[in-house]
């Protein structure tokens, strides 16, 4: 029987690194509340969460990069909000942001969460930290923790044909 693998929201015992932006605080702090509270609902203990900060939505890769190289956390979460109408850079930041927070992803190993707005103005990104579109902290928060079960489920070795 073929063997189908789906991440879970089972959190129990996962370390955790949310990394927020401190550019657009107003906005981040919301994406932050979400995602603890997505960490919280779906068990996992908050002495096994770390936040750290990092000025803008640019330094999100880096710190990323340490973190996930320490190989101290399961899963991390990259928090940011990038609004065009407040820079003429927004393409750079944006594309940067998201660029290189994949390519930690993936160079490291360790699943790493995109949770950062790229929006056209402040209302469109209170909207989704926690306005009426939902907020995509929360949603980032889950895909962290669904990831870091998927990894676990492909550690397991698949059962050899005799
Ligand atoms: N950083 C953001 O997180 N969002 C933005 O909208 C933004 N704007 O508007 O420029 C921004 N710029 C700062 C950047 O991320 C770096 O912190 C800065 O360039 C120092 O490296």
């Amino acid at each position: 029987m073929a063997r189908e693998l789906k991440g879970t929201l089972d959190a129990q015992d996962l370390h955790v690194g949310i990394i927020v932006s401190q550019f657009n605080e107003f906005v981040t702090s919301k994406l932050l509340a979400g995602a603890r509270d997505a960490l919280r609902r779906h068990g996992v203990r908050e002495e096994r969460v770390t936040v750290v900060w990092v000025p803008g939505a640019l330094e999100l890769p880096q710190v990323a990069q340490r973190m996930a190289d320490s190989g101290k956390w399961d899963a991390l979460i990259a928090l940011g909000c990038v609004i065009r109408g407040e820079t003429s850079h927004y393409d750079v930041v944006a594309n940067e942001s998201a660029r290189g927070i994949a390519e930690v992803a993936r160079a490291t190993g360790v699943p790493v969460t995109f949770g950062v707005l790229t929006t056209n103005d402040a209302d469109q990104a209170a909207a989704r930290a926690g306005g009426k579109l939902g907020n995509r902290g929360y949603d980032a928060a889950e895909s962290a923790i669904k990831m870091a079960s998927l990894y676990r489920q492909l550690a397991v070795e698949p059962t050899p044909v005799s």
